[in-house]
């Protein structure tokens, strides 16, 4: 195999192609229902995991080395950035995402962090203007450090909130410098482990606070883009307030923050609500709050987090079913939120694992559009609500009946019939179409 040296470029080689430094189905150029295959993916680079994470994980310490031959802080992060935008480069990935601890040193002189903030937005800036790439999101991490440890915008010690305000404040104005269509809020710690230390109502009414004071910061500064919540049931507090879309949607409804803010849907955070990726992202479509996706996929047979690489295509094919029943991505794109496994330890395993998940979304994103090409799925739940379009049904979609009229008609209708919903078959029609093996 070559070396992360040696390959300049992840071209298209088609699916023939047995390069493994090659892209099997995803053609960044070709047009798909009229718009490039990059334009509906709209990839992203997450900082974090792929810049930062260096295998660590609860029983062992780090198995690569991500400091690129330097020793110096801001050095090591100045390297960190020129390979970040080499390697979207050499992946023709076009968007990135980060916290503001994963671009810069932080320390606990808060002065000099921000000194070490700004130096490297300036550095960023630079970078995304040589390589012609453009930031997604941003978001300030306000649950690592111990100060988060009770919450950020929701912990019991006021101070804490008036420190999260001022990181979100100097990360919302990095990402309206670096032009992100999108800022997200993900609430780490937004959340309690018991209600016997918990003033749940004000901890919740302290949030939505938060959350208008960012929507208003965010737009006297001119940012015009979508600010984000990211729905996670659990990890790391027991009980969070941002738990599934359905939970999000809810308290951005109370809070009067609904048209300002919309959601990010992470996969691996879906299933750990006890859903599925494809319901999250209907959820949200269906509220008129769907913006983006953190992609990436869990294991079924471990309970906790494990931020994959997406490579089931079953779900890639359901999920780009929603984001193109829901118009596409506007102000939002897809983020790889998905680290290489703690054995796949090379650079080289880095480009290997963006490839599978670049892929497997862009196998993904043809299987969808082959299934609405098809009809079957689309004409099926039509027909199966065809009582809705004639009669007391259409009354009902249009509000024009009552109690009174639906009971008199029910007590004469002596023949209500359900048709089988056909699960099986329609899960055949999928087969059918995504394996079309001739
Ligand atoms: C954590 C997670 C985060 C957010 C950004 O589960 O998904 O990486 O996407 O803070
Ligand atoms: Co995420």
């Amino acid at each position: 195999m070559k070396t992360y040296k040696e390959i300049k470029r992840v071209e298209y080689e088609g699916k023939d192609s047995k390069n493994p430094f090659a892209f099997k189905y995803y053609n960044p150029e070709e047009v798909i229902l009229g718009k490039k295959m990059k334009d509906h993916l709209k990839f992203a680079m997450s900082y974090w995991h792929t810049i930062d994470y260096c295998g660590v994980d609860m029983f062992g310490g780090p198995t690569e080395n991500k400091d690129f031959g330097e020793t110096d802080p801001i050095k090591i992060y100045e390297k960190k950035a020129d390979f970040a935008f080499e390697l979207m480069d050499k992946l023709q990935i076009e968007y990135y995402c980060f916290h503001d601890v994963d671009i810069a040193p932080f320390t606990d002189d808060l002065e000099e962090s921000y000194k070490n903030f700004d130096h490297m937005i300036d550095y960023i800036e630079k970078l995304q203007k040589k390589y012609n790439k453009k930031l997604l999101w941003s978001t300030a991490n306000n649950f690592g450090d111990k100060k988060f440890m009770a919450g950020a915008a929701t912990s019991p010690n006021a101070d804490v909130f008036a420190l999260s305000a001022l990181k979100v404040k100097k990360c919302l104005e990095a990402d309206v410098r670096l032009g992100g269509t999108c800022y997200v809020l993900w609430g780490g710690r937004e959340g309690y482990d018991t209600l016997l230390n918990t003033n749940m109502k004000l901890e919740l009414d302290n949030l939505g606070k938060f959350m208008q004071m960012t929507r208003d910061y965010g737009r006297s500064i001119g940012f015009n883009g979508d600010f984000l919540l990211e729905p996670k049931p659990k990890e790391p507090t027991k009980h969070q307030y941002d738990f599934d879309s359905a939970t999000c949607c809810n308290f951005i409804r109370t809070y009067g923050l609904m048209g300002d803010f919309k959601l990010n849907i992470e996969a691996n955070h879906a299933t750990l609500a006890g859903h599925t990726f494809e319901h999250e992202l209907c959820t949200a479509r269906v509220n008129d709050a769907f913006c983006s996706v953190d992609a990436n996929q869990g294991d079924p047979l471990l309970g906790w987090d494990t931020d994959q690489f997406p490579t089931n295509v079953y779900d890639t094919t359901l999920a780009m079913l929603e984001v193109l029943r829901a118009g596409g991505f506007k102000n939002g794109g897809l983020n790889f939120d998905a680290k290489t496994r703690r054995q796949s330890n090379t650079l080289e395993d880095i480009l290997l694992a963006y490839i599978a998940g670049m892929d497997s979304f862009a196998l993904g994103l043809r299987v969808a559009v082959k299934l609405i090409e098809d009809g079957r799925l689309d004409e099926f739940v039509k027909n199966r609500y065809k009582s809705y379009e004639s009669g007391i049904g259409k009354k009902i979609v249009e509000g024009t009946t009552d109690f009174k009229e639906l009971a008199d008609y029910a007590m004469k209708n002596k023949n209500v019939h359900v048709e089988s919903g056909r699960q099986e078959y329609l899960e055949s029609v999928i087969n059918e179409v995504m394996f079309n093996l001739k």
